[in-house]
């Protein structure tokens, strides 16, 4: 491992855009078709990584939904959440925000609960395991109509204080952000957090229209915004989070080369860029893989790579305390990374333990030990403990 990508994989980052379905490795997919009897309409691990040559989103989507019906039970969910947080933590990951599509699961007939409950204990006990702090975001199927997202926010009310915010996902082209107005404004006065898929595949407009009519506080992707210069110039200028994924982008051939890639330029816009997975067990690499790649492909300096990381807590939806605890991390590299450039071996194996190890030993550069918000604490106060006067009429 070079120092380069010791001191990327070491530096503490929050990852904020990961679909916990699309974590499912294909091992993990034959043990729960195993465990559930279930059938799937492959025969090894290779030939279903086989499978995962994608020409547009679409493509995926279809092969990912039916990875997805092998998850059964609570505990499926749980040690889908466990492994994926044992991945983050080799990542230098310290929080992370998760969706989940609950569509995609009541849809086959499993009770809202089975996913949110498996969830919830996954990430609580990631928190105890690992120190790895995080929220939860339910997604609506933009692929489905506005009834099916008006059924998933009354299904999820008893767990709403548990739930961090909403997102738009599933297939963009031809389903706009105002085909959901009425439900992310419900969820809104809920006082859930909000965010929209907007601009991966679709065009600008939908960026605009994430914006300006769900009113979201994080936009999912964003990379076609790039085409709108006013609209680059006012997602600046608003200082909006876009949760840019790298590889997904290569994958679902959004970009056909990772040199092409538009991250380094969406920081040289003073986008405020983050770096995440997507969905790693498809996309073929974990949020390190996106930073390592990304920084190899467009030539990401040590600075781009602080400022992501950086974004990806200022970005996240922590509260201001757990913000500032995180801001405080010094992510200076140590002499010797700065130093090394680019070499790997011995030296740089060494290096990477100094920057993990500085925690305990009070070294420049820290690795941070999170205090923040426990995933499955319930809140008090605040829009949702009105939930009940707050319910909208469209329910
Ligand atoms: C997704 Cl890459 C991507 N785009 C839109 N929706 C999704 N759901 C899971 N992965
Ligand atoms: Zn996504």
């Amino acid at each position: 491992m070079s120092v380069f990508e010791a001191f990327i994989r070491g530096i503490p980052k929050a990852e904020l855009h990961l679909h916990i379905e699309g974590s499912l490795e294909p091992e993990q997919m034959f043990e729960f078709s195993r465990r559930n009897k279930v059938d799937i309409p492959f025969r090894s691990v290779e030939e279903v990584r086989g499978a995962y040559a994608f020409s547009n989103l679409q493509d995926f989507l279809d092969i990912y939904y039916q990875g997805a019906a092998v998850l059964h039970t609570e505990e499926d969910f749980r040690d889908l959440a466990l492994a994926y947080f044992a991945r983050l933590k080799a990542d230098g990951g310290v929080h992370a925000e998760i969706f989940f599509d609950p569509e995609t699961h009541t849809n086959r007939g499993l009770p809202f609960s089975i996913a949110v409950d498996g969830l919830l204990a996954g990430m609580k006990e990631a928190e105890t395991r690992y120190g790895i702090t995080s929220k939860l975001i339910m997604c609506f199927l933009r692929h489905l109509d506005e009834a099916s997202s008006f059924r998933t926010l009354q299904a999820a009310e008893p767990w709403l204080h548990r739930i961090a915010g909403v997102g738009l996902d599933s297939s963009e082209k031809g389903h706009p952000p105002s085909k959901f107005a009425r439900v992310f404004q419900a969820a809104r006065e809920l006082g859930l957090k909000i965010c929209a898929h907007a601009g991966e595949e679709g065009p600008p407009d939908y960026v605009h229209e994430a914006l300006d009519i769900l009113h979201v506080d994080r936009i999912d992707h964003g990379n076609r915004a790039l085409e709108d210069d006013a609209l680059t110039r006012r997602l600046a200028k608003e200082g909006m989070t876009l949760t840019v994924c790298p590889l997904s982008n290569l994958k679902l051939c959004v970009v056909m080369d990772l040199k092409d890639h538009p991250m380094k330029r969406m920081l040289n816009l003073g986008l405020k860029a983050t770096c995440s997975s997507d969905d790693p067990a498809y996309f073929g690499g974990y949020v390190g893989d996106n930073y390592i790649r990304t920084a190899e492909a467009v030539g990401l300096t040590r600075e781009d790579i602080v400022t992501l990381a950086k974004n990806s807590f200022t970005g996240s939806f922590l509260d201001a305390a757990s913000k500032a605890k995180h801001d405080r991390c010094d992510r200076r590299p140590r002499r010797r990374e700065l130093t090394n450039e680019g070499a790997g071996g011995p030296t740089a194996l060494k290096s990477r333990t100094n920057f993990i190890g500085a925690a305990s030993s009070g070294e420049t550069v820290v690795a941070i030990r999170p205090t923040g918000t426990s995933a499955g604490a319930p809140r008090s106060g605040g829009p949702r403990s009105q939930m009940k006067q707050a319910k909208p009429s469209h329910w």
